[in-house]
């Protein structure tokens, strides 16, 4: 059960006015707010434990040391990984899915090989493909949607074949909230020797992952959507792959033995994970998934999926509201449009009454072309939101009708 008192006690963030209107926090896709957990341990360690890790002699080196480790395993456990040299230390998602792409794509695809994307995929999952699929010739082929906003799973079942080497998916929609079965897509990519990556930048704070589970390849996911500081990510991926990929960066930790002649890499995850790493970022993650942990991911998600049920009710009573993405598995989020008004000025007058909510194209602008649209309105929720915001929301969208109407 959510204590719904208790936890937004948690965050210091929440409790705060906005235009003289309490704040209702609905922008939760973009970024989470912090629970004091989180800040406390980033304070403590940069008041107490700070040093650089892994090279130091000394007691600080040493407790920097075994916090920043402390959080890989905290995120092995998260996942469920296999190992915890299998979980690399990125900046998000969008650097997890450039490493992939830049290093085991530029080692492992040809021309004439092909990537599978799909039309639901944010920025991050297109972009450093297209970049790669520049320099090596291979193809990039995308997996339609259907109306409602789910994969289109027959049409992706047509677009594998041989030569087939990756499928990239994101485990949630970021603007349809649809929830991928990431399951039955990795064995599908599986079937015709393919790997699967998986964008879990959305995922990760609102449903249980379990890598081993879910069967896919890589897993990437960014920390400040999961409750955790800006500037931390995670890339998993299995220890065979990581083996045989190449360093994407070089320089300091990464390496084994340097000469002018010729350098080394470190063992894994090292070898990932050039320069001093964002210390305090990973063990702020760590307190992150401690404090989602003591929740549970599996009554967040129940919890969530009621509050999105009563806030698809409640926003769908709004003469002129059409909601984008009504997939049948959906994730917490609720992109809308209305007939009277602009989403960016639906943005500027829901800010007006404390309602943070985003507008645009999301990042997702082939799905924004492909739905139709320039851009949504997009309220998505945490397990710290309520009905009575799911009210102010609706309460605020009156007020625009007003206006516009
Ligand atoms: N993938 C998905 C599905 C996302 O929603 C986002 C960020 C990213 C990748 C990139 O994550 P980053 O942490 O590396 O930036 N999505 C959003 C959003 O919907 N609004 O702001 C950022």
């Amino acid at each position: 059960m959510i204590d719904l008192e208790r936890i937004r006690a948690d965050f210091p963030g929440l409790a705060q006015e906005v235009h003289g209107k309490p704040l209702v926090f609905l922008d939760n896709a973009a970024s989470a707010q912090k629970p004091r957990a989180v800040i406390d341990a980033v304070a403590h360690h940069y008041a107490h434990d700070y040093a650089n890790v892994h090279r130091g002699v000394h007691q600080l080196a040493e407790r920097a040391t075994d916090a920043y480790e402390g959080a890989r395993e905290k995120v092995r456990a998260f996942l469920n990984a296999p190992a915890r040299h299998e979980i690399v230390f990125v900046r998000g998602t969008t650097e997890a899915i450039n490493l992939v792409a830049a290093s085991w794509g530029r080692h492992s695809l040809r021309a004439g090989d092909e990537v599978v994307i799909t039309e639901m995929e944010h920025h991050a999952n297109i972009v450093p493909w297209q970049l790669m699929a520049e320099q090596i010739g291979f193809q990039i082929k995308v997996a339609p949607i259907l109306d409602d906003g789910s994969l289109d799973m027959e049409a992706l079942a047509a677009l594998l074949s041989e030569r087939t080497r990756l499928v990239a998916v994101t485990h949630m929609s970021n603007v349809l909230g649809t929830v991928n079965p990431i399951r039955e897509i990795v064995d599908m990519a599986h079937a015709h020797g393919a790997l699967c990556l998986v964008d879990g930048a959305q995922s990760v704070s609102h449903l249980p992952v379990d890598v081993q589970d879910l069967g896919c390849d890589f897993y990437a996911f960014s920390g400040h959507k999961l409750f955790g500081p800006t500037g931390i990510g995670v890339l998993w991926a299995r220890e065979e792959l990581l083996e045989a990929m190449p360093p994407y960066q070089g320089g300091g930790e990464m390496i084994r033995e340097v000469s002018f002649e010729r350098s080394t890499w470190a063992e894994l995850p090292y070898k990932f994970e050039a320069g001093t790493p964002h210390i305090v970022g990973a063990i702020g993650l760590g307190a992150a998934i401690d404090y989602v942990n003591g929740i549970g991911l599996a009554a967040i998600e129940a919890y969530e999926a009621e509050l999105l049920a009563y806030a698809t009710e409640v926003l769908n009573s709004v003469p002129g509201v059409r909601i984008i993405g009504t997939a049948p598995h959906k994730g917490s989020v609720l992109s809308f449009v209305m007939d009277c008004a602009h989403p960016h000025d639906i943005g500027t007058l829901l800010d007006a009454e404390g309602v943070a909510v985003r507008a645009g194209h999301h990042c997702a602008m082939p799905l924004m072309e492909r739905l139709g649209l320039p851009a949504t309105a997009r309220a998505s929720f945490a397990f710290y939101n309520t009905r009575e915001e799911a009210d102010a929301l609706v309460a605020a969208l009156h007020k625009v009708r007003e206006i516009f109407a």
